[in-house]
């Protein structure tokens, strides 16, 4: 019987799923050429490890792979129950908690490629772990977007490893008695930016939707968001692109300064501590966290289950 073996692992509530052992062999001599072929030739692969009967619609998958590029410990690609992601800022906690229990990451601080770029990951402990992301920028500011179902809404394009629309004026009460409403609310935003002619660099999707708002207590955040993701799962995270997204526009607009500490909760009520330096009008985000592990588990795929892909 095939098997895939797997350590899971949450980051303020949102899992993520590492492929230990049975990915599929890639040819790729590039990691963008490792998610092409991924996504080309061993979809089923992302499918089968994130999605029912195996997992649920939540998890988001890494596949770490040696790196390509000379100077990096390693190379991940992420994944979702939809598609495949620039980089992974809970993910990338939980990869290095999870490399480190396997004793494969020590104590200290290594370089990882991704799909977005190279990210320099710092193990502090057996749990807490700092993530200096990609360059992070703002595209496009206030931004008017006319939603069907919820009328004129206004938002920043910002990029933070992958593509946010970020909005302030949506009136909604970002709790987590409210995600029904918020995942309807944000989805219908996603298809009206589908239908608009906004995109991020290159034409890309803006497949990120960032709703801001204050925090629960002044005293634990400074911020409080909810992000529905591709796929339409809502991270139960801060969301560690989304928050460089975020910090990209708070410098911008002189609301935050650099290396000031901003305290971004989830909707869950899950705390990620950032910070930002600016480098030719970029903001380069620090995101720490904790991740913990949750399970390893071994996947069966017998040849005899008619859904076993
Ligand atoms: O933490 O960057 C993040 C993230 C993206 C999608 C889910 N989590």
């Amino acid at each position: 019987m095939q098997t895939i073996d797997v350590i899971d692992s949450h980051t303020g509530g949102e899992p993520t799923r590492v492929v230990m052992r049975g990915a599929p062999a890639l040819r790729a001599t590039s990691l963008a050429d490792a998610v092409r072929e991924l996504r080309e030739e061993h979809d089923d692969f992302r499918r089968s490890v994130i999605n029912e009967p195996r997992g649920s619609e939540i998890l988001v998958g890494a596949l770490v792979l040696p790196a390509f590029e000379s100077g990096n410990a390693a190379a991940v690609v992420f994944f979702n129950n939809a598609t495949y992601l620039g980089m992974c800022g809970h993910g990338m906690i939980g990869v290095a908690i999870t490399l480190a229990a396997e004793g494969t990451l020590e104590i200290g601080t290594h370089s990882i490629e991704t799909p977005a770029g190279s990210v320099s990951v710092t193990l502090h402990t057996a749990n807490r772990v700092s993530i200096d992301n990609v360059e992070s920028f703002r595209l496009q500011k206030n931004v008017k977007l006319e939603v069907p179902g919820i009328g004129a809404i206004h938002g920043d394009i910002a990029w933070g490893g992958n593509w946010f629309f970020l909005v302030t004026d949506h009136g909604q009460l970002l709790v987590s008695e409210n995600v029904d409403a918020l995942v309807t609310f944000t989805v219908r935003i996603r298809a009206a930016l589908d239908k608009s002619t906004l995109r991020g660099t290159d034409g890309a999707v803006i497949d990120h939707i960032e709703l801001c708002g204050p925090p629960s207590a002044p005293a634990l955040a400074d911020s409080r968001n909810f992000v529905l993701c591709p796929g339409k799962e809502y991270d139960r995270s801060p969301c560690g692109t989304g928050t460089s997204a975020r910090l990209a526009c708070l410098l911008e607009d002189g609301e935050l300064e650099p290396g000031q500490v901003w305290r971004q909760e989830s909707i869950t009520g899950s705390v990620f501590e950032a910070k930002a330096t600016v480098r030719n009008g970029r903001a380069l985000p620090t995101i720490s966290g904790d991740a913990y592990l949750t399970a390893r588990a071994t996947l069966l795929y017998d040849p005899r289950d008619p859904l076993k892909l």
